[in-house]
């Protein structure tokens, strides 16, 4: 058999890293590539990404692949949701992409003509205060005169995919996560589009996972030195699609949950379930590969350890790591709980401060050791994923037997068996690396390597090792 070797970007919240995935007909092996750093720049005060830098990262990466004698087919792109960029006629960037934690959309929500329920019912997508429709409207906002300069707008996978081969598209399923598109018809709403006043022309075609982009261009063949094109392909260009893409699940009763700097807890569906009840538990139905909805809920994630490490380290002269976290949190006497997503916890700027204003304000006394901080982290997390199955159950009708852990928090095996004991089901923990095998077997199927979803999880349970989490009662012990 003939190998393929497929390019996936995967930008992450600190990080961003090119991972070669090599498949030779059964399985796939990852290997990386090159990895560099993806933290946010502040300009006058707002975070945005480094889009220079990381325009060079990707034609380094690129280089490095190239450097290798293997030659590669295909790349791919996926990044985080929601965040987009404004183009003019020129094709070029009217400023570097915000990042969604950036606080310009305090408040917004509450200046606009479109109210929840009606959003939710056109779009089926939860309210979260950084998504692409409410960070738009307060830049158009802020910018009256964009009206005039902007042309295009892409999201960040299709900004590098225009970078890359020099068309202007959207992906579906990022797009998915912009509240702007509708849910049934999975198009561009113009309805809302219109109302909130936002110029028609923004909006690209809309082009689905598995699909090409477009080819490399001849100048970036060029610079990073190889003489045949490669196509740029529409994988699941949202990192929590590919992530889904990416789980070995096997019955449609297994819930899933992708444990990154979010935690993203849900099913994978065929259709849109968009009603009264989870308009008010706020669940998701994002856009999927292969015609599915990701009907799912965000909640808070391993962000919150990652501040607890970042905060604590900048405070105390005893320098920590997650080891250390995770001893402290199965020591300590005392136990607290908060609420993950509550907005104390979007973008603390100390961490252990929000834990205890929480845990002052709901009664629980206050916290004041790394342990009880730690734990507080972790109950919250896990009591918050055991209410949101309660939910997805009474929503779906369906009775959840297993749960699919994935992403890198996973390799917290504190957070695996908590999460197995507090919901009393089964973990199948694997694999870390879901999103960037979603990301290759999208590549591998546009490829015509694979032909079916069923058999992309097939390969993937072929390729990985997974770790089971039985229920255990006996409090929190390994
Ligand atoms: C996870 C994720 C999530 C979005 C958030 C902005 O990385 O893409 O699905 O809601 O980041």
């Amino acid at each position: 058999t003939k190998y393929k070797k497929c390019l996936a970007f995967d930008f992450g919240a600190s990080s961003g890293r090119l991972i070669a995935g090599v498949y030779n007909g059964e399985k796939v092996v990852l290997e990386e590539v090159y990895r560099f750093n993806n933290e946010p720049v502040t300009i006058n005060n707002h975070l945005h990404w480094n889009l220079e830098l990381l325009y060079k990262h990707i034609l380094n990466g690129l280089e490095a692949a190239s450097k290798d004698v293997a030659e590669f087919d295909s790349i791919g792109i996926d990044t985080w949701g929601v965040d987009y960029c404004l183009l003019d006629k020129e094709e070029k960037p009217v400023h570097w992409p915000f990042h969604y934690r950036d606080d310009r959309t305090e408040g917004i929500s509450s200046k606009m003509p479109i109210h929840f329920e009606e959003f939710y019912s056109k779009t089926g997508i939860q309210f979260l205060p950084f998504n692409t429709v409410y960070q738009l409207f307060a830049e158009f906002k802020n910018n009256p005169k964009l009206n005039q300069k902007a042309e295009y707008l892409l999201f960040i996978p299709d900004l590098f995919n225009h970078f890359l081969t020099g068309n202007n598209k959207t992906e579906y399923t990022i797009a998915s996560t912009s509240q702007l598109l509708n849910v049934n018809s999975k198009q561009w709403d113009f309805d809302i589009i219109e109302r909130l006043g936002f110029p028609k022309h923004l909006f690209q075609e809309i082009i689905f996972p598995g699909e090409i982009y477009g080819m490399l261009h001849e100048k970036h063949m060029r610079k990073i030195g190889i003489s045949n094109s490669v196509p740029v392909i529409s994988v699941g260009s949202h990192d929590t699609a590919s992530a889904v893409a990416g789980i070995p699940l096997e019955h449609e009763d297994s819930a899933y949950l992708i444990c990154g700097s979010w935690s993203l807890l849900g099913l994978e569906i065929q259709n849109p379930v968009v009603n009264e009840i989870s308009f008010k538990d706020s669940f998701s139905n994002e856009g999927g590969v292969f015609n599915t909805i990701r009907f799912l809920k965000n909640i808070n994630g391993m962000f919150l350890l990652q501040q607890l490490k970042k905060h604590y380290n900048e405070i105390f002269t005893r320098k920590i790591d997650f080891a250390d976290i995770i001893n402290a949190a199965k020591l300590s006497h005392k136990s607290f709980s908060i609420n993950p997503n509550h907005s104390l916890f979007l973008s603390p700027d100390n961490v252990m401060e929000a834990i205890n204003s929480y845990c002052i304000a709901t009664g629980q006394g206050k916290p004041d050791n790394l342990g009880e901080w730690a734990i507080a982290i972790y109950n919250g997390l896990t009591q918050e994923f055991e209410n949101q199955l309660l939910n997805i159950e009474s929503i779906t009708g369906k009775k959840i037997k297993q749960i699919h852990m994935v992403g890198g928090g996973i390799q917290d095996e504190l957070l695996c068996q908590m999460t197995a004991n507090v919901t009393n089901k089964k973990v199948v923990a694997g694999p870390v690396e879901s999103s960037v095998l979603g990301n290759v077997m999208i590549q591998l199927f546009a490829l015509g390597e694979v032909s079916t979803l069923s058999e992309i999880r097939q390969v993937i349970k072929r390729s990985v090792s997974l770790k089971v989490y039985e229920p255990k009662l006996e409090g929190l012990s390994l």
